[in-house]
């Protein structure tokens, strides 16, 4: 019997300044996805949208100049609590973002559970800034280092423990926008990295060859968080801070179908998928694609 999927929307908009990122799991859905998984064989479950503050309630004038601060940590809280119940089922949670700050609440629904978790943060930034190292003030722009303990303690102690994760169990891919003190974390925490520089010479073949070798020796489970805007601009563009050179759809599909070969993910999100900003619904639909091939899907 294959593991029951379920899908977690999470409209939430609040970790970045633009618009429509709400809207992503409308779109995903609108591309099919439950149906994507049900042809697969999949006893799929849409557990609906995670309740989400709105812009205009939002405390945009909060005490600190981190934005939106009080109403992420409402909405990550409810999707750690939601995503936790849907580990304790045994199902497996496919959560539909909504702007990358709700890995914060993921990652602290899943880490309670697992020993010591993994993580493939596939993303063209590090998202490993804080208050200090931030350009933006965007809470969208620090979910992995919240989740390493690193960051304010409101955002820290999401699901009420922290650290979630280990720095070496953590393995970044696509990275080719990083600040400075992103740049200087990495460093100092031994956080591994393929660099656009390193998938242009190794090839991505051997990107995940490595990255599932290197996670299988020191993980019990891996949870990927894919941020659309890993890929190059041009097959998803509508994505909220693209940066042009990213991974082509052909590499992003493969790192997706060798992962589901070595039966390896126990739980992924997909999220800055924001229809506002694309082409008809084609970044949907490219999320849809990867998570069908991470799900098992081949042409013959
Ligand atoms: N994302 N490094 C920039 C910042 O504002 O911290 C961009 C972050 C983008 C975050 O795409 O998930
Ligand atoms: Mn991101
Ligand atoms: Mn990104
Ligand atoms: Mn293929």
């Amino acid at each position: 019997m294959k593991q029951k999927i379920s899908i977690i929307g999470v409209p939430m908009d609040l970790g970045q300044m633009r618009r429509g990122v709400d809207m992503g799991p409308s779109a995903v859905r609108y591309a099919d996805l439950n149906e994507r998984l049900k042809n697969l064989n999949y006893d799929v479950t849409d557990e609906g949208d995670i309740k989400t503050e709105i812009k205009e309630r939002a405390d945009l004038h909060a005490h600190t100049s981190l934005k939106n601060l009080e109403a992420v940590v409402k909405g990550n809280e409810r999707l750690s609590t939601k995503v936790r119940e849907v580990v304790e089922k045994g199902n497996f949670p496919l959560v539909i973002g909504g702007d990358h700050s709700i890995a914060i609440g993921t990652l602290a629904g899943l880490g309670k559970r697992a020993n010591n978790l993994g993580v493939i943060w596939y993303d063209a930034h590090g998202d490993l800034n804080t208050l200090e190292t931030s350009p933006s003030g965007n809470i969208h722009g620090m979910p992995l280092a919240v989740s390493l303990g690193i960051g304010h303690e409101k955002l820290t102690n999401i699901g009420g423990y922290m650290p979630k994760l280990k720095p070496e169990n953590v393995v970044i891919i696509g990275a080719r926008s990083l600040d400075d003190g992103e740049k200087e974390l990495i460093r100092n925490k031994g956080i591994k990295v393929y660099t656009m520089h390193e998938i242009d010479r190794l090839g991505m073949t051997k990107v995940m060859e490595e990255t599932i070798s290197y996670l299988k020796k020191r993980t019990d489970q891996v949870h990927l968080s894919l941020d659309l805007d890993g890929l190059d601009p041009r097959e998803a563009p509508g994505v909220g801070t693209p940066v042009v050179g990213g991974i082509s759809y052909r590499e992003s599909h493969l790192a997706m179908e060798m992962l589901a070969e070595a039966e390896f993910i126990t739980s992924a999100e997909f999220v800055e998928i924001n229809p506002i900003l694309d082409d008809s619904n084609k970044t949907a639909e490219v999320a849809v694609a990867l998570i069908g091939s991470l799900l098992g899907e081949k042409l013959l």
